[in-house]
């Protein structure tokens, strides 16, 4: 239920390493279409081959209609609400399709990350229309861990955690991943597996921010904070992630939040950490306008700024939920006076940005704001005669 970024990958590997007959749901009937015609709506790099090869062999069909089955799996969006309260009435609506479906000896798990107790809230909704099924399904929680841009390994070699209700569905759940995972399947219940993953996301989120907190200290201080982390990591026991223009995409910079909204009292660190990592864009946003006014007032003329990078992490196209993107925007809506030139050399055109080549843009730009670190951009000289705001490390060896 669900072929989006996770569960079109999963049905796919599914498919293919585990010999597993799949029937992909999707709402989107166009996803559908373009799946069934083995074009591959997502960008993952060696996907749409694999994807070819199984509706090929028949092995994955797509359709707007879950089918009686035996196993079912829960891949839809968990996104929040206004005030950050997670929102589950995908996995709910996604629940009551195959409701009607379910039958004794099936397996139902939940893919998507979920605020603590989803699994047992979904399961009370299944026994309460269907309690002829209680004691005779399997229900069970089993997060995804998958890197994008390394899914196809990573779906694979990753190790598990699968959580079920009663020790027989966790066993049940473990089999089925079996068929085509080859990290360690580990099991436990489904709150701890549920709880788990939202662990794992706070964890980099919380360790991110102590990096992005390091370097507004060290721009006070007069100290290059790439320096500063590299030496403290030289400590056996220190290991600090690198700051950045801030935290993008839909997983880290979202699910402390269902944390957060549920525990709110005992959550602060991870609380204060997702301000911090917010805050940095804005803080990088300050830096190029103050760089803008500056230079007008030394040079008595308007500036070319150059933003390097618009995608939400180095080395992919992938520009939703980008604090870059986001940074670039504000820069040009309220920096009348510069030109602003925007760089993103992953995408080959874009709605809302007019793009420039980096090489070009960096050797006309004044002022050069470095937000993603992508490996092209490394390649560049350092250029005495420009204002370079190198917020992701570009410059750092
Ligand atoms: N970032 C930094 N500094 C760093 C590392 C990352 O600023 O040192 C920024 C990136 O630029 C990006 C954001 O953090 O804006 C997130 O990037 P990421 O590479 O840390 O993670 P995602 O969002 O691509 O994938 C994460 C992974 N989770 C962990 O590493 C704990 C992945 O394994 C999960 O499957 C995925 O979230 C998910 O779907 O939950």
């Amino acid at each position: 239920m669900g072929l989006g970024y996770i569960g079109l990958p999963t049905a796919i590997i599914a498919a293919k390493e585990g010999g597993v007959d799949i029937i992909g749901v999707d709402i989107n009937p166009s996803v559908v279409e373009q799946t069934n015609a083995g074009h591959l709506h997502i960008i993952e790099p060696g996907m749409e081959e694999m994807l070819q090869d199984v509706v090929k062999s028949g092995k994955l069909r797509a359709s707007t209609t879950p089918e009686v089955s035996d196993a079912y799996f829960m891949v839809v969006p968990t996104p929040f609400k206004g005030n950050h309260e997670p929102d589950v009435s995908y996995v709910e609506a996604a629940t009551r399709a195959v409701l009607p479906l379910l039958k004794e000896g099936d397996l139902y798990v939940i893919e998507s990350t979920s605020p603590v107790g989803t699994t047992e809230q979904m399961a009370d909704i299944i026994f309460s229309e269907r309690p002829e099924l209680k004691g005779k399904i399997y229900i069970a929680y089993c997060p995804e861990r998958v890197l994008p841009g390394n899914v196809i390994y990573e779906l694979v070699h990753n190790d598990r955690v699968i959580g079920g209700l009663d020790e027989a569905s966790t066993k049940k759940a473990q089999e089925f991943y079996a068929q085509f995972v080859k990290g360690t399947l580990h099991p436990t219940n489904a709150r701890t597996a549920e709880m788990c993953k939202l662990t794992e996301n706070s964890s980099r989120d919380v360790q991110i921010a102590f990096a992005n907190e390091l370097s507004f200290i060290c721009d006070k201080a007069g100290i290059n904070v790439w320096d500063l982390i590299n030496l403290a990591n030289k400590h056996p026991r220190v290991n600090i992630l690198q700051p950045g223009c801030g935290v993008g995409g839909h997983c880290i910079a979202v699910d402390p939040y269902f944390i957060t909204s549920d525990f709110p009292a005992e959550s602060r660190l991870i609380s204060d950490a997702r301000e911090i990592n917010n805050y940095k864009a804005f803080w990088c946003v300050e830096k190029v306008k103050n760089a803008i006014l500056e230079f007008e007032l030394q040079h008595g003329r308007k500036p070319v700024v150059a933003m390097m990078g618009l995608a939400f992490k180095p080395d992919i196209d992938d520009l939703r939920e980008s604090p870059a993107k986001q940074i670039t925007g504000k820069v040009m809506q309220s920096a009348r006076n510069a030109e602003i030139l925007v760089v993103e050399p992953n995408v080959k055109s874009h709605d809302s940005f007019t793009l420039t080549d980096y090489r070009e843009a960096y050797d006309k730009a004044d002022i050069v704001a470095f937000l993603t670190a992508h490996k092209p951009f490394k390649s560049l000289p350092w250029r005495e005669d420009k204002v370079i705001l190198d917020f992701c490390g570009i410059f750092k060896k």
